[in-house]
């Protein structure tokens, strides 16, 4: 199993190296007008892992039942029967062969029939449970908001094919074509806007929302601010209603500065990653997301809410949304917690504040969706309103306002809005050009892959329903058969 720790291969400088090197970088990225591919962290990439992994199948919808009890229904009343959960077959089987009983059931559990994807690895999405997807998809799905993916390009995989494009562009190639070499844009914009319904693979967050792929970092996933400053003006030149950055340098420059204003100057609400090398310090988070009044700055917590351990806050440090920790598998379904989308090899489970980032901009899309066009700012206040207070209470370090929550915010049913005024940073905190950085500059603007699920979903249920459709296998003699009919998760059956 990986750890997150290994993932995050921090490297350390020697701080006369990190001096020398962050005024070096900084002079040259301001007077580097021409000099479009200069890379903007002297470190190098996280590498991506390469355990692969096979997904089992996904459960049936409607397979929910109790695992210790079954209910018995004889001529003269109904009983509930408490067994072993590994004896469920072989006392079904007793119970039946009794004469005043008519029939041996599991004891199913219903549910309320709100919309829910039938796509095939769904399951495995505990990170759209943690905000409340479900609940929203009722009201939005992003229809009609375009969401730039500024980021490694994005390749339009099978779980995309049913997702709305416009044309993007390749600012590292400097072409029409702004395919991913990476992988890294691709899941983010599965994350996003994964085909969803389409009985294959995973969901997106507003899957009805329209990408637009601009493409700034190269196959090792790394980019030039001045590549990424062009991205985020083309990106809203061309009519991007949001723009998602799933990336970030330690350095500040004025150059991102002014294209993050630029954005929120034109009503495009912008949200970036806080980083991942597990900063909390006051200047936590990385640029451009620490431009606060420009960015919505989006850090990173796992299936129990918590933050992860890589996952940089500091004063400008606005939401949490889940980015996954494929160190731990604290939902149980056999895999490190990470964020499942499909990319360019596969469905690979992948953690970041990169990932978180774009749960947010997928909550952007929903919200804009229905709410019009609401400015960058009011988009904030309400992802802030809708928005579960964790750690300290109030805004904090470590957690901004909150986990953002996508039933609340769309719905605005679900939970109680911290009222806590918000915090403002001291504006004597603020990054200097001159700033040595104590902690790694983050590594890349790519987060981690990690493990491989193998691609090859098996289709959905067009419809959940409460009895599963059994498939009893034509090997089994035919008492059996009329048994596995009934329960054809059972051992024997399969
Ligand atoms: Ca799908
Ligand atoms: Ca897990
Ligand atoms: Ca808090």
């Amino acid at each position: 199993m990986v750890h997150a720790k290994k993932l995050r291969s921090p490297i350390f400088f020697h701080s006369a190296t990190a001096l020398f090197l962050s005024l070096a970088f900084y002079g040259w990225i301001l007077s580097a007008g021409a000099v479009a591919d200069a890379p903007v962290r002297p470190e190098k990439p996280t590498a991506p892992l390469h355990e692969r992994r096979e997904l089992p199948r996904p459960p049936m919808p409607g397979l929910d039942y109790a695992r210790d009890e079954l209910i018995v229904v004889r001529r003269d009343r109904i009983e509930k029967v408490k067994v072993a959960a590994d004896e469920l077959w072989s006392r079904s089987f007793e119970l039946r062969r009794q004469r005043d009983v008519e029939a041996v059931e599991l004891n199913f559990f219903a549910e309320t029939q709100g919309f829910s994807p039938n796509d095939p690895y769904y399951p495995y999405q505990w990170n759209f449970e943690l905000i409340d997807l479900l609940k929203a998809w009722d009201s939005a799905t992003g229809e009609g908001v375009v969401v730039a993916v500024v980021d490694s390009g994005v390749t339009q995989v099978g779980d995309l094919a049913k997702t709305n494009f416009v044309p993007g562009y390749d600012f590292v190639d400097n072409d029409g074509d702004p395919h991913d070499a990476n992988g890294h844009g691709t899941h983010v914009a599965g994350t996003i806007a994964q085909s969803t319904n389409n009985s294959y693979g995973t969901a997106g967050a507003a899957f009805e929302s329209t990408l637009m792929p601009v493409r700034v970092l190269d196959r090792s996933g790394r980019g030039s601010y001045y590549n990424i400053y062009r991205g985020i003006l083309w990106a809203v030149d061309h009519g991007a209603d949001v723009i998602n950055l799933s990336l970030g340098g330690a350095q500040p420059s004025s150059l991102l500065e002014r294209a993050v204003e630029y954005a929120y100057d034109r009503g495009v609400p912008v949200v970036a990653a806080s980083g991942n090398n597990g900063s909390t310090g006051s200047n936590g988070v990385i640029y451009p997301a620490a431009y606060d009044q420009f960015a919505i700055a989006v850090g990173a917590v796992r299936y129990d809410k918590k933050r992860v351990n890589y996952s940089n806050g500091g004063n400008a440090l606005d939401f949490v949304a889940p980015g996954g920790d494929m160190g731990v598998d604290q939902n149980g379904d056999g895999y490190g917690d990470g964020i499942l989308q499909e990319t360019i090899n596969g469905f690979y489970f992948y953690q970041g504040t990169s990932m978180a980032t774009a749960h947010v901009s997928g909550l952007v899309a929903l919200l804009k969706e229905i709410g019009g066009s609401l400015s960058p700012d009011e988009v904030e206040q309400r992802l802030m309103d809708a928005s579960e207070d964790l750690g300290s209470s109030g805004w904090d370090r470590q957690y901004g306002h909150g986990l953002v929550n996508a039933g609340v915010l769309i719905t605005g049913e679900g939970s109680t809005p911290d009222p806590t005024p918000t915090f403002t940073p001291s504006p004597t905190e603020g990054p200097s050009p001159t700033t040595v950085p104590t902690q790694t500059p983050t590594p890349t603007l790519t987060p981690t892959p990690t493990s491989v699920p193998t691609a090859t979903p098996t289709s959905g249920q067009a419809t959940p329903t409460l009895t599963p459709s059994p498939t009893p296998s034509d090997d089994l003699p035919d008492w059996l058969k009329s048994i596995c009919a009934r329960y054809p998760f059972l051992r024997r059956c399969r």
